[in-house]
């Protein structure tokens, strides 16, 4: 496969990219545009970027907001009661319907990377099991890794820990927490040092949703990004979430952040799902909800951004486009000067592909899989303007999703000049 016409990311030529084997083989700069031939596709000076990656999505829940009942205070804690109730009407059909239908939809909007969450209290483990074999179904189309996600609580849930144990044996490829919904302080903190554990015993991953409260003393991401300082595990983990930081004091982040920083970790924050969940115990002033993003970035710690729900009991929109998740995200959390602008799409492609550990397989470099999209803009900047839609989507030098931009039918209204 031959590209021509494409422009890259931080770059200002138009490049020819050339596919064979499903790998990157060259990557020319060009001094002018060309002509495509027949066989060579034409990029037309859009931007050609790696693959969206969605680094945090709960495919199990996906498509059920309302059943059986709607969330009707729009909280994170009655979201757990209204997925309680659902959950026991879970089967492998069902879940495989909806998450195969939210999968294409993440590909028809650009993602080739997928790390789903699995609610693993559950004592038949179906979501976690079904998601498993979806994810080894699939692994020729996209790329998937599964959570074991421990929704009621790892220490707080009735055999939440045999629970864990098993869903590793079945095979996740993540170990997750929700330290702030144990029962006590104590349990939290012991959940996360037994997170830590599991991921060292078992060799997996770590993905915390962590912190997914407005409490400032919620506290327990100091606790896993120690945990991850000491038994060296630092970007094998991630913290999800913690918008309690939203919340923090500054004394109290300044000296957070050092360690942060020392210990390796990631983020995902979710802009749409936080915005909308958290906040909703105050009246005014009232909390933006979300982590502290900007910040984060700043001190070079790697931070993404994700979509968390797709109608689910937690949030009743989404629709598979990671670049409305950024354009909340740059919004909610001030990124909004040019520099901000310029490499704004590292929140949904470069770094969520570190956060998945897929870095050294990911990127429009020679060598690597030939794996990209284009979108609807020439830069960055453009293309969060625009709000474009991604075009095309090539995966292993195969067209896997194109589509034509949207055409206007009318002249314009108003004569704006040349
Ligand atoms: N479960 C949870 O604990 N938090 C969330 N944001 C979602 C599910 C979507
Ligand atoms: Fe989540």
């Amino acid at each position: 496969m031959e590209i021509v016409n494409a422009r890259l990311r931080k770059k200002s030529a138009l490049h020819t990219l050339v596919i064979e084997q499903g790998h990157f083989t060259s990557i020319t700069e060009q001094s002018a545009d060309v002509a495509a031939n027949a066989e060579q596709i034409d990029a037309a000076g859009q931007l050609a970027c790696a693959p969206f990656v969605e680094p945090h999505i709960h495919l199990d829940a996906a498509l059920t907001a309302g059943e059986p009942h709607w969330n009707q205070s729009g909280t994170l804690f009655e979201g757990i009661e209204r997925w309680g109730e659902r959950k026991p009407l879970l089967n492998e059909a069902d879940i495989r319907r909806r998450a195969l239908q939210t999968i294409e939809l993440l590909v028809q909007n650009g993602v080739q990377y997928i790390r789903t969450h699995a609610d693993v209290s559950d004592p038949s483990l179906v979501g976690l099991r079904t998601l498993c074999a979806l994810r080894d179904e699939l692994a020729d189309k996209i790329e998937i890794q599964v959570v074991a996600f421990p929704q009621e609580g790892l220490l707080s849930f009735p055999g939440g820990l045999a629970l864990m144990e098993e869903a590793l044996q079945v095979g996740a490829d993540v170990i997750g927490g929700i330290p702030h919904f144990e029962y006590t302080r104590e349990l939290g903190e012991a959940s996360m040092k037994k997170v830590i554990e599991l991921a060292l015993e078992y060799d997996r991953l770590v993905d915390v949703h962590c912190d997914e409260i407005d409490d400032p003393n919620s506290r327990f991401l100091e606790v896993l990004a120690a945990e991850a300082l000491f038994k060296q595990l630092g970007n094998r983990v991630t913290a999800s979430h913690t918008t309690a930081m939203g919340s923090y004091d500054n004394a109290y982040c300044s000296k957070l952040f050092r360690l942060l920083k020392k210990s390796g970790i990631n983020f995902v924050s979710c802009p749409t799902e936080s915005i909308h969940l958290q906040g909703r115990f105050d009246s005014y002033p009232k909390r933006r909800g979300l982590t502290r993003v900007k910040e984060l970035n700043a001190a070079d710690i790697n931070v993404c951004f994700g979509q968390d729900s797709i109608f689910d009991p937690w949030y009743s929109l989404g629709n598979g486009k990671l670049l409305r998740s950024l354009d909340f995200g740059l919004h909610i959390c001030q990124m909004m000067g040019y520099a901000d602008f310029s490499s704004a799409l590292d929140f949904i492609s470069d770094n969520s592909a570190k956060t998945l550990n897929v870095e050294h397989r990911y990127g429009i470099e020679l060598g690597k899989p030939g794996h990209f999209i284009l979108l609807d803009g020439e830069d960055d900047y453009a293309v969060i303007r625009q709000q474009g839609e991604v075009l095309l989507s090539v995966r292993y030098g195969e067209i896997i999703m194109q589509r034509e931009k949207a055409k206007r039918l009318t002249d314009n209204w108003i004569d704006v000049g040349d």
